[in-house]
């Protein structure tokens, strides 16, 4: 069987979409740092879509920091690959907004001179949430090894950050446009938080690059949403059934798909508002809201859920008792934090979430979710903790997350696993003896303030319920656990 390429897009069987616009013709006017599933199954498609319905120089040239497999796999399909809706009915559409694919680290000049292209007016990025290298207090860790080594030699970058500044710099000094930096990933306040890394990485060795940055350069904030499991052996043999080539780089995801841009964009930009994304001064409602109610739910169901032997989120939303928890949070205890705008019916919107859980189509690994929690609790879980702190009340269902979370980690450290967070790894010697009893073992991880603020860690009542959940999870089970917490559900 062929494989996916310009030549070969001529024999895609009809019944799949194809690039409706003329992709030889259009130059590249992005640049991604961070081209995974989620760029191609989101940011690529609406810019597919936009180029579509409106045309313009937007073809996107992505950039993998470290890995080569994307790259090399885009290249020799000529960046097309396949997007797999995984909805009632399967459908298949080839996307083309790619038009470059490159690895930075076999190939540091080349992503520089993408980055300084006169044509580049924008740079997005989903570079996960440690990609940011913030410290809990949300400021740039420079004891981050990456940020550390970039630090040393802001010439030769090898971070997302320390490429944003570099390219900064030479556009700014060979008198090139500044671009405009999109933050794609599940942060809150994104953009603000990509520009005060930027700018303080800059502050440490020029003064007056780091007042550019934060004068001249836009960095709107997004909420980017689409559930997108990685791809498996499933999507590969649906795909090459469907458009009879052979696709290395197709992903898959649900139909749902919202992208909510903060209006601080120049003129000259993609019409992604033709494409569905929405423009609005109010992001920081949608974001917040996201980010407590479909992640903090995600991560409740995930450790929960892999604690009680589920694999997917499918099974664990079919779990009646954690079906029961996490509604009974997201209903009693987040959406009260939430402030609804433009008419957003919060009880209706974690509705539909609860029902993208249950989309039988997608096959979405709680494993996968699982991953580099020290960098998605303290954006989904404790501010809600917080939020009842501050009227001297407690979060007794957010406080079992967490307690779920630490208790995770232990068990998979006392089985000898390492932590799956980068940022735990590099701080496993800080971390306590996982052959502690689970109680003292949490009152301990609450201590690491660098993970989980002194606010939250130092208070009685959340560490009485934190390790009151970590020893009744240990001893009866995550189901009989919530119960003897007293925890209505
Ligand atoms: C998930 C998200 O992996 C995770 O942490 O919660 O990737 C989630 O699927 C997306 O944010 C949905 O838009």
């Amino acid at each position: 069987m062929a494989r996916l390429s310009s030549k070969t897009l001529p024999q895609v069987s009809e019944a799949v979409a194809t690039p409706g616009y003329d992709r030889s013709g259009a130059g590249i006017g992005i640049v991604h740092i961070g081209p995974g599933a989620f760029h191609r199954a989101h940011q690529a498609v609406f810019t597919d879509r936009a180029m579509e319905i409106s045309g313009g120089d937007w073809g996107i040239c992505g950039i993998s920091l470290n890995s080569r497999d994307t790259a090399q796999n885009l290249t020799a399909q000529d960046g097309l690959y396949t997007l797999a809706v995984k909805d009632v009915e399967a459908s298949y559409r080839i996307i083309g907004s790619i038009k470059r694919a490159l690895c930075a680290k076999d190939d540091p000049s080349a992503a520089l001179d993408a980055l300084t292209a006169p044509g580049t007016k924008f740079v997005t990025l989903t570079i996960t949430e440690k990609g940011y290298a913030l410290t809990s207090g949300e400021d740039l860790d420079k004891s981050n090894s990456h940020i550390a080594a970039d630090l040393e030699n802001p010439h030769a970058p090898a971070s997302a950050i320390g490429y944003l500044v570099r390219a900064c710099a030479l556009r700014h000094s060979s008198g090139v446009a500044p671009l405009t930096l999109i933050s794609c990933d599940n942060l809150p306040a994104n953009g603000d938080k990509l520009k005060a890394v930027c700018v303080q990485f800059a502050q440490s060795f020029d003064a007056a690059l780091a007042a550019h940055i934060e004068n001249d350069i836009r960095f709107p904030n997004t909420m980017v949403d689409s559930i997108t499991p990685a791809t498996d052996d499933g999507v590969w043999a649906d795909v090459e059934a469907a458009i009879s080539l052979i696709d290395k780089a197709p992903v898959q995801r649900e139909a749902f798909a919202q992208w909510i841009i903060e209006d601080n964009l120049p003129d000259d930009r993609p019409d992604w508002a033709a494409a569905g994304a929405t423009i609005t001064n109010d992001v920081h409602a949608y974001e917040t809201a996201k980010l407590r109610v479909l992640n903090g739910a995600h991560s409740t169901l995930t450790y929960l859920g892999l604690l009680a032997g589920h694999e997917t989120v499918l099974d664990a939303i079919n779990d009646p008792d954690l079906r029961r928890f996490v509604s009974s949070l997201i209903e009693t205890e987040t959406l009260p934090t939430l402030t609804a705008v433009d008419g957003m019916d919060l009880p209706d919107y974690w509705s539909k979430i609860r029902a993208r859980f249950e989309n039988p189509n997608i096959r979405h690994l709680l494993e996968q979710i699982s991953h580099d929690g020290s960098r998605k609790i303290p954006a989904r879980i404790l501010p809600v903790i917080e939020h009842y702190l501050k009227k001297g009340e407690i979060a007794k269902h957010a406080c079992f997350v967490l307690a779920g979370w630490i208790e995770f980690n232990r068990t998979r450290r006392a089985a000898g696993n390492p932590p799956t967070d980068a940022f735990l790894t590099a701080m496993e010697n800080d971390l306590p003896d996982p052959a502690l009893s689970p109680a003292e073992y949490a009152g301990e991880f609450l201590d690491l303030t660098r993970v989980i603020s002194s606010k939250i860690g130092q208070n009685p009542a959340v560490r009485d319920s934190v390790m009151a959940a970590c020893n009744n999870i240990n001893k009866s089970g995550v189901h009989a656990a919530g119960a003897a917490q007293g925890i209505p559900s």
